[in-house]
């Protein structure tokens, strides 16, 4: 069974005749509001996921702090039941983790092992360390070490496949200077000391591959929102940045357009930039209804956005957890309360959105005495109890062409809205890199007879290399589950492009920055 009714829009269209690129029948977020519901509690028997990433295969890696031990494993969202994955005999607590255009996860950085924990190291000092997570083997390797030890870092997955790392902290208050970039392809690090700048990008600083391609960095300490350039080894400021003690987490919710939430003085400033535009600028919308630190955002196939947990002060003792999540719309540039979580979610806790358009919310603690939260709860969005909810019964493979024309298949009795793109989600502390929401060009309309349409593949530089969510909209704007499937370049862009700049000799590299105060994270 294909197409079960016809639809106006793709009536309209196809009396149009000529026409070869429609618009989607629906804004994006006009799906049917609703609370949604959450699951019950489940015990994950003291594992706390401070780490979390989505599998090409759907299913979930993830791991706790471990001092020197191993607790990585996979999670599936059918089942509930737990993996091991073998191999890993590091602690990855407080790294960060990206995915190389195979797939595989490549994880930087971390927490080195305290004097308190029966390690050599002050509290807050990085590492040098990289591993790789391959999905197939279901196995760790070790990848070459940075040139800078790192806690707290960002790391970018670029268009071309190579990944940024930028900010974090070598010692207590001495903070990493320097970006580096991991090539794929040679397993090899290299240092970008032009990039370098007296104020140091900072701890898990926001960072995001805009639609040019170049790296948008939104840099609080000097209110400052610039693109960097890793092929000339420059910066461009693109406009002011908001006034930001905090990091804040950022989504892209489509190509090119971010919102920046709890960027701003008082815990509750929502703030939008059109990256699309000549002249890009931050526009204040609508408040948080309730103010919260150190909490998640995850990205929904509508281009809403939950905000969920955190605490008000930014602490973690329970009586200041934020039980309350909201979801913010792109239309009305507003936020609306959901209903409430039954446990806190705080700082090190984790949120992906699942295959199947689920969200799934873990862990929180693993912080000095304060309380641990080993579990989770499933979020399970209004639009997946109505009824006719559309599916992808067809795609051309799994491996899409950047910049080529893709044939689905979709069953809807509803019509097709839109398709996107939505990058596999890798979070930690509230940040994920890799985090877009693409919508993508509709070239041939949805033919209710056979449940057809044609739509465009983006540009490496606005959906770069790896694995997204394809996932179809029906007219209410509900979503489809997502069939996984992987970007690649048309054959010329390859990971192993080379840095056209050559870095500076190594003596002239100052790695980092002292600052006065340093970060009172553990
Ligand atoms: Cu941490």
């Amino acid at each position: 069974m294909v197409a079960r009714s016809m639809h106006l829009a793709a009536v309209a269209v196809a009396l149009a005749g000529a026409l070869t690129l429609t618009i989607p029948a629906v804004p994006a977020g006009a799906a049917p509001a609703g609370p949604g519901s959450f699951s019950a509690v489940i015990d994950w028997s003291n594992f706390v996921a401070v780490h979390m990433a989505v599998s090409p295969a759907g299913d979930v890696l993830m791991w706790d702090r471990e001092d020197g031990l191993t607790s990585a494993r996979r999670w599936s969202p059918s089942t509930g039941a737990f993996v091991g994955t073998p191999g890993l005999v590091v602690s990855l607590f407080c790294a960060f983790q990206t995915r190389l255009p195979g797939g595989q996860v490549l994880v930087v950085g971390g927490t080195a092992l305290k004097k308190a924990a029966g390690g050599t190291a002050e509290a807050s000092t990085g590492l040098e360390q990289a591993r790789i997570f391959d999905w197939a083997s279901n196995t760790w390797s070790v990848a070459a070490s940075m040139k800078t030890p790192r806690w707290y870092p960002t790391v970018v997955a670029l268009p071309d496949g190579r990944q940024l790392a930028l900010g974090g902290q070598l010692t207590k208050g001495v903070m990493a200077n320097v970006p580096e970039l991991y090539d794929p392809a040679t397993n090899t690090w290299t240092e970008l000391p032009r990039l370098a700048e007296s104020t140091p990008p900072g701890l898990y600083p926001q960072a995001v591959v805009g639609p040019n391609g170049k790296v948008f960095v939104v840099k609080n300490a000097l209110r400052q929102s610039a693109y960097m350039d890793v092929n000339t080894q420059t910066w461009t400021t693109v406009t002011k940045s908001p006034p930001a003690p905090g990091a804040g987490n950022i989504e892209m919710y489509e190509s090119g357009k971010l919102l920046a939430v709890n960027i701003g003085l008082s815990g509750t400033e929502s703030w939008v930039i059109d990256l699309n535009t000549g002249r890009p600028a931050w526009r204040q919308v609508g408040s948080l209804q309730f103010k919260r630190r150190k909490f998640n955002t995850v990205l929904l196939p509508d281009g809403r956005v939950m905000a969920i947990g955190g605490s008000s002060d930014g602490s973690l003792d329970p009586a200041k957890a934020v039980l309350t999540p909201e979801i913010w719309d792109p239309i009305t540039e507003t936020w609306s309360v959901l209903p409430n979580l039954a446990v806190p979610r705080m700082y090190h806790s984790s949120v992906v959105l699942l295959p199947d358009g689920r969200i799934l919310i873990a862990g929180g603690g693993r912080f000095g005495s304060a309380p641990n939260f080993p579990s989770a709860q499933i979020y399970r969005p209004h639009y997946l109890s109505l009824a006719n909810r559309p599916a992808i019964t067809k795609v051309p493979g799994s491996i899409w062409t950047a910049g080529s024309t893709v044939s689905l298949t979709v069953d809807t009795a509803n019509g097709v809205g839109s398709v996107v793109l939505m990058g596999l989600p890798a979070v930690t502390h509230g940040i994920d890199t890799s985090a877009r929401r693409l919508v993508l060009p509709i070239t041939s309309a949805w033919n209710p007879t056979t449940g057809a349409l044609t739509v465009q593949v983006p540009s490496l530089a606005k959906a770069p290399a790896g694995h997204y969510y394809a996932i179809a909209l029906d007219s209410r704007g509900v979503p489809s589950p997502a069939r996984i499937v992987q970007v690649v370049g048309s054959g010329s862009a390859s990971a192993s492009t080379a840095v056209a700049a050559a870095p500076q000799p190594e003596a002239e590299v100052a790695r980092a920055v002292t600052v006065a105060e340093p970060p009172q994270q553990d």
